[in-house]
């Protein structure tokens, strides 16, 4: 326990101390700062120590434009050494210190906003710390708002990453819980469709002669149609082709002209391409084969061999035409070859024809084939109805233990997400940013995939890291691959503010991309006001208590 006395002692001690401190800072040498005042006292016979201990110097030979000390210690305030700090108060702002070398200089220094660095008058800098201050206080002060902004904002995040994921957890507990179900549910009605679609086929099959009779009928007159353009088509090319087998028999290769020649060659080439079949035969129509065999063919498959059938026929005629046309414009007329003329003649009857644009011969024939007229008896309507609603009941079952299953992986995705100490990043998991410059819009949506948009879109990579311990840095990998360069890549880095914003993006090398967001999700977690004046009352009363202990 300290006596009356003691207390005594120790006042005037104090402010004996404080005297001293006073005296040596207002005696303190040019551009020494107070709290270097200590150090700038002289010895009982006024002499002075370098700070190095170098050197032993009268305490008057401070700041005489000398330089004595082997540090620079002994001129703060001049040039002469260069290698020490002058300190300039800056009364109205902050202190700060420069190198001695920008001591008179001529060049009114920004960190000395009172002008005291440069003082032989060689130039004139006013003391601007006032305003230099109250900036500095203005800016201050609203960092400080940001921060205590963002810091609320923050603590909202860490409450929702925190409870976003306790509901996950407990939804997924929910889900595992009811996808046994889910599955019995989705295989039970798998096998009721199973069932009933086996039933309908068994049904159809049942119904299948019938069925295919009342088909034929229906086509039998597009059967019909589509048979007569195949014999047309047959004949046209029979014709064309006893032309020009007549052709290469009979012309007369003395002549040797070259247009009838190259006719004849096309028209051999053309037989050889026939493959196996013979050079020319009267061939059965496909109709005419599928008639002699009546059964096991469906009117369907029927009229397609027809349709197959007449198109290879008309790009038969095709080629042969070409090459008789060919010759009709080319050969000499003057040999007057009878075999020639012949052909010609034939080209010329068959060219309105060809000409007219008669669309058998000009495109690929087809027909508009009907839909199955379906089987509106009540047996067959029933079967239909349920199997119906054995498959929207598969589909719905189905349906719902897939989307069960896909909630899962995605709630166990976003459980194993690192989202920072706190779950502060729950919040912004997936959220999109853009960033607009002159030439590309920039977006990235954390956690996710970044890109740069101009006429096209590049994408830039996607998410694949934290950088460092604090998060605050998120690395995207993968991007697409540069020119002559590296894969894409994006460095995402965050400051505190009050909002989400992309505030920059660069290239500081090719291909390497860094965006800066704010955000508060890195914002420091202040206290609230409340508590803090809660906690400064409650340290109060108790220090308030243990003076009155003491007492
Ligand atoms: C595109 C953009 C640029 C990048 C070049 C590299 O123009 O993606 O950012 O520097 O390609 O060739």
């Amino acid at each position: 326990m300290k006596t009356p006395f003691g207390c005594l002692l120790f006042f005037t001690t104090l402010t004996l101390s404080v005297a001293v401190a006073r005296a040596a800072e207002s005696h303190l040498p040019r551009g020494v700062s107070p709290a270097n005042a200590h150090l700038y006292v002289p010895d009982s016979s006024t002499h002075w120590r370098c700070l190095d201990g170098s050197k032993k110097i009268p305490f008057s030979a401070l700041n005489d434009d000398y330089c004595d000390c082997k540090d620079g210690s002994d001129e703060p305030g001049t040039s002469a050494c260069g290698t020490g700090y002058f300190h300039c108060a800056n009364i109205g702002h902050v202190g700060s210190n420069i190198k001695t070398s920008r001591v008179n200089d001529g060049v009114c220094d920004p960190e000395c906003c009172d002008g005291s660095d440069e003082f032989n008058g060689q130039i004139d800098c006013p003391d601007t710390c006032k305003e230099v201050g109250a900036k500095a206080k203005e800016e201050q002060e609203r960092v400080r708002e940001v921060q205590e902004q963002g810091s609320q904002l923050r603590k909202q995040y860490i409450a929702h990453g925190k409870s976003a994921k306790t509901k996950l957890r407990e939804e997924l507990e929910q889900l595992k819980a009811k996808t046994e179900r889910l599955q019995k549910a989705a295989s039970d009605a798998k096998d009721k469709l199973d069932k009933m679609t086996e039933k309908q086929e068994q049904f159809l099959e049942g119904t299948k002669n019938e069925r295919e009779a009342a088909r034929k009928v229906q086509l039998a007159p597009l059967i019909e149609e589509q048979s007569r353009r195949l014999r047309h088509a047959q004949e046209t090319k029979d014709h064309l082709f006893r032309t020009l087998q007549n052709l290469k028999e009979k012309y007369n290769k003395n002549y040797h002209d070259l247009a009838v020649k190259n006719t004849v060659s096309g028209f051999e080439d053309f037989v050889s391409g026939l493959g196996e079949e013979p050079i020319f035969k009267e061939e059965k129509s496909a109709v005419e084969e599928s008639n002699e065999d009546d059964i096991g063919i469906s009117g369907d498959d029927r009229l397609k061999a027809l349709t197959d059938d007449t198109n290879i026929v008309l790009r038969e005629i095709g080629t042969l035409y070409d090459l008789l046309n060919g010759m009709k414009h080319e050969y000499n007329t003057e040999y007057n070859d009878e075999a020639v003329l012949a052909a010609v003649k034939v080209t010329e009857n068959f060219e309105p024809l060809w000409n007219s644009g008669l669309q058998e011969f000009q495109d690929e024939v087809s027909l508009e084939i009907p839909d199955e007229e379906s089987d509106d008896s009540p047996a067959a309507e029933r079967l239909k109805e349920e199997t119906d609603i054995a498959r929207a009941e598969y589909d719905a079952a189905s349906e719902e233990e897939r989307s069960a299953n896909d909630r899962i992986s995605d709630i166990n995705r976003k459980l194993e997400m690192d989202l920072g100490s706190d779950e502060t990043f729950a919040q912004l998991l997936d959220q999109c940013f853009e960033y607009k410059d002159i030439e590309y819009t920039y977006s990235v949506c954390l956690f996710g995939d970044a890109n740069q948009k101009s006429h096209a879109t590049t994408f830039l990579g996607k998410f694949s890291r934290w950088e460092g311990d604090n998060y605050d840095t998120q690395i995207y990998t993968g991007g697409t691959q540069c020119w002559n360069g590296p894969e894409r890549s994006v460095k995402l880095v965050m400051s505190c503010g009050a909002d989400n914003q992309i505030i920059s993006v660069s290239e500081p090398a090719k291909c390497e991309y860094l965006f800066k967001l704010k955000t508060p999700a890195v914002c420091p977690v202040l206290p609230d006001l409340i508590e803090a004046e809660m906690a400064a009352t409650t340290l109060k009363e108790r220090s308030g208590t243990k003076e009155h202990d003491e007492l």
